[in-house]
């Protein structure tokens, strides 16, 4: 029989098989949204039936098959909000993130009118056109076009499902750079993306590459500032599903598009018109950090675990011994029984209230880890309860979402309803007894084992039907508010937690950081853009381990590291387990006194970092920030992210590279500033300089006070921040040319709300030709112990001071001060005057 006539059959039927499966296939696959979206064809959108209501207009978007809603609205008078949804608003709409409401026109306020195909608003400062046929929206603020919104018709809301993406793109006109889009391994500057684009997808990324600038890392915040020579223009898209980020430089500006796998078009236009304004603007939106208890701003050592409570006990000891300055210690995952948060492992941690009440004694505090998933296990009332009340996260067929995690099989709690982040604020209550101990909320992306990226399915269900993919970025921001909520009970405690997820509006609950860094170089210098970035997107309270979390850093390294934390606003050592322990009693003599220097010079300056956390709370203005915010005009600084301001004050070029011997320093502010570099012996002095290169050795932290500053400082080595209070403050006084200067201090129970009942003090320092003298910022303060100034250091004064008189409400007080020349300084001791009352120190010439 011939077989030859059966194979050839057989052969082509299995060709034409393969070549359908594939081909099917190749249709089938689901390729990643944002190309999708990116190829997708553009729609012509139509604006219609216009009209206005109470805070702006209303509209009907005409899309290719069915109609979007449009809705524009005057947030306050320097924001604009723009929500397009479906027909009937189905698509997800960020909620609890923005706390600014709507401004409330007067019918009047707002004038429409259309015209040739374009409608024209006009608004306060603001006109906003409309192409109506083919929708694209300029916005001019003061006459100058600030903003063209789908000029690049991108805009985009997917029809039908399953598809339900949403893009748009926006250019920001005459800008000439990007910043913002935390959290991404990046420089200050935002690059051109080309056909990479940054993601916003918060992810546990265990040793993340620094050099990696697109990929998406633990947080995200979906806010972009462009800046021109004389407009700076921000833009929060808010979103909450992954979103793909675009930028463009081209020469009438720079183009942002933004991709998002679901959810509404929602954005906040920040219209500035100073890089200042837009950095404020987006706080006014989004809330500020409040004032953190004083603990949270000094030195935190931690460990991936201190594995028992006698370590815990022995590694506070060890800081004593050594003279190391110390706040807190941090427990990390060992210190629970089996992995279930709210518990002690009762082996290893028997008697936490006894490890509380010692640290107490010392005055310092503990910080205890809280990760969202929950031990599956029949035994654990809190388990069963969470199963019961139908508080966990679930699959699409209503089962309880389950997969691996640090207690084995897990489930995860979900925050995203009311009563879950009630009932679990109210775990807090009892595990919380002890006033000194706070809270860390780790693995928040929320992260999981064995699962593509670590990552939650996407379709896994959330309260109120929500698919996990339209919340993915906000699930670790409910979960800091509801520990914040927990925290808030304790009464007349300020809450003071970490955070490792976050979103826009995070840093109302939580300070945050940068996750699991390395012990490298690169890492050290990342992470002051990281910080940087952070802070110009409202999260003042930020950091990096110190040392870097994975692997062992060298000693030079780690010097270097603690030279940088303690100039950066979160400043904590942190270390991987399966590293050698790191504690800095642990080096020698030599490394320890460079890292007990680096640690008192954070406590020297922690008075006057907690008024710049007050003045944040008070003003909105970053604690730490770029240069560019505050020199805005100077092109020299545009992408200037090695070195930065602490306030306005103080200028922190912090030494890292490995064996540097020399570092060039830019020095801002133009012919007329002056910069103080205060070395161990002596002071250099740099006026009106660009440019200038220092030679450092290991014992150099370029750190620069800007002429016409008052930095008060407490000399006097403290074994934590609450033994502050009982030493004298010496005013740093740094002459400006005309030999004027001024400076703030706040000071108050440092954790308490009596400050909300007039309990503290605020005290505005000036000198004023020969004149040293304070004004209260806070007349009439109930704040009962005394502050004093005990010394002042004057740098810079023309005058020849021979001796100096103190008045003190008006009165003359006998002479007491003492008047010594320093190498180039004065030295004015013996001072010993209340803040709170007025005095006059008149300084005597020859
Ligand atoms: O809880 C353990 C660690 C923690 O120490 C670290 O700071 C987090 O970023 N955690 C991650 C879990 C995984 C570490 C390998």
């Amino acid at each position: 029989m011939d077989l030859k006539p059966f194979i050839y059959r057989c052969a082509l039927a299995l060709l034409i098989g393969f070549a359908t499966f594939t081909t099917i296939n190749f249709y089938r696959a689901e390729k990643p949204f944002f190309i999708r979206l990116r190829q997708k064809k553009r729609v012509h959108y139509k604006i219609q039936k216009i009209k206005k209501h109470q805070s702006g207009i209303c509209a009907q978007l005409a899309g290719e098959k069915s109609l979007l809603t449009f809705r524009l609205s005057f947030q306050n008078d320097d924001i604009i909000h723009v929500q397009i949804n479906d027909s009937d608003c189905t698509r997800y709409v960020v909620q609890d993130v923005v706390t600014l409401h709507s401004k409330i026109l007067d019918s009047r306020d707002l004038s429409m009118e259309e015209n040739n195909n374009t409608l024209y608003i006009e608004c306060m400062h603001f006109i906003i056109t409309i192409v109506c046929d083919d929708f694209e929206m300029n916005i001019y603020r003061n006459g100058k076009q600030i903003l063209s919104v789908n000029s690049q018709k991108l805009l985009l809301m997917e029809e039908g499902e399953p598809h339900v993406g949403a893009s748009a793109d926006f250019l920001f006109n005459a800008a000439i750079r990007a910043y913002g889009l935390p959290q991404h391994a990046e420089k200050l500057t935002l690059r051109p993306t080309g056909n990479k684009f940054y993601r916003l997808y918060n992810t546990d990324r265990f040793a993340y590459s620094s050099a990696d600038c697109f990929q998406s890392l633990y947080g995200a915040v979906p806010l972009v500032y462009a800046h021109g020579s004389d407009q700076t223009t921000g833009l929060l898209w808010l979103n909450s599903s992954e979103t793909f980020v675009g930028i463009d430089y081209t020469k009438i500006g720079v183009n942002s598009t933004f991709f998002s796998e679901s959810g509404a078009i929602d954005f906040y236009v920040l219209s500035g018109p100073t890089f200042e304004d837009c950095v404020k603007q987006n706080s006014q939106l989004t809330g500020g950090v409040p004032l953190p208890p004083l603990f949270a701003l000094g030195y935190h050592q931690s460990r991936f675990s201190y594995m028992s409570q006698e370590d815990v006990v022995e590694v506070s000891n060890e800081f004593d011994q050594h003279n190391f300055p110390l706040d807190s210690l941090w427990l990390d995952i060992d210190c629970t029984d089996d992995k279930k948060y709210f518990t002690w492992n009762p082996t290893t941690y028997p008697d936490p209230t006894s490890l509380f009440d010692l640290l107490n004694r010392k005055k310092r505090q503990a910080v205890v880890i809280i990760d969202p998933h929950i031990k599956v296990d029949q035994d654990s009332a809190l388990y069963k309860t969470l199963k019961e009340e139908d508080f966990l996260i679930k699959n699409s067929d209503n089962t309880t979402f389950t997969a691996k995690c640090w207690p084995g099989v897990s489930t995860w709690l979900d925050f995203f309803n009311p009563k879950v982040r009630q009932f679990y604020a109210e775990l807090h209550n009892e595990f919380l007894a002890a006033r000194n101990l706070h809270v860390w909320n780790d693995m928040n992306e929320p992260a999981l084992f064995e699962t593509p990226e670590n990552s939650m399915p996407k379709d896994v269900v959330h309260h109120g039907n929500r698919k996990h993919r339209d919340v993915h970025n906000l699930y670790g921001f409910y979960h800091s508010l509801a520990t914040y909520n927990g925290l808030m009970s304790r009464q007349n405690l300020r809450p003071f937690s970490l955070t490792r997820s976050h979103f826009a509006g995070s840093q109302r609950f939580a300070a945050v950081w940068t996750g699991d860094n390395t012990a490298t170089w690169q890492h050290l210098r990342i992470s002051i853009p990281m910080c940087l970035t952070a802070s110009l997107a409202g999260f003042s309270l930020c950091g990096a381990d110190v040392g870097g979390f994975v692997k062992h850093p060298n000693d030079e390294l780690l010097q270097r590291w603690y030279q940088l934390g303690a100039w950066l606003p979160f400043f904590r050592g942190h270390s991987n387990r399966n590293t050698p322990r790191r504690e800095p009693y642990l080096y020698s003599k030599e490394v320890q006194q460079r890292i007990r220097r680096s640690l008192q010079q954070r406590y020297r300056h922690l008075l006057h970092w907690y008024t710049l956390f007050w003045q944040h709370q008070m003003t909105l203005e970053p604690v730490v920030r770029p240069l560019i915010y505050q020199y805005p005009h100077d092109h020299n600084v545009y992408d200037l992210d090695t070195q930065f301001l602490v306030g306005e004050d103080i200028l922190v070029c912090p030494v890292t590279n490995c064996k540097q011997e020399q570092i060039d320093i830019y020095l801002p502010g133009g012919q007329h500033q002056i910069w103080y570099y205060v070395k161990q012996l002596g002071v250099d002095k740099y006026k009106g300089v660009g440019h200038v290169n220092m030679f450092v050795d290991m014992d150099t932290v370029p750190v620069f006070y800007r002429g016409g500053s008052i930095i008060p400082v407490v000399e006097n080595p403290v074994k934590s921040s609450a033994f502050l209070q009982d030493y004298p403050i010496t005013l740093y006084i740094f002459c400006d040319k005309q030999g004027n200067s001024t400076g703030m201090l706040y000071c108050d129970d440092r954790k308490t709300y009596n400050y909300k009942k007039g309990e503290y003090i605020h005290v505005r320092f000036n000198l004023t030709k020969n004149e040293i003298s304070n004004t209260q910022i806070k007349r009439n303060s109930r704040y009962q112990k005394p502050i004093t100034v005990g010394s002042i250091n004057l740098y810079g004064c023309g005058l020849k001071v021979e001796g100096a008189c103190l008045k003190v409400n008006n009165s003359a007080i006998e002479n007491t001060i003492t008047v010594a020349k320093r190498n180039c300084y004065v030295q004015l001791s013996d001072i010993n005057v209340n803040v709170k009352e007025n005095f006059i120190i008149t300084l005597l010439d020859k």
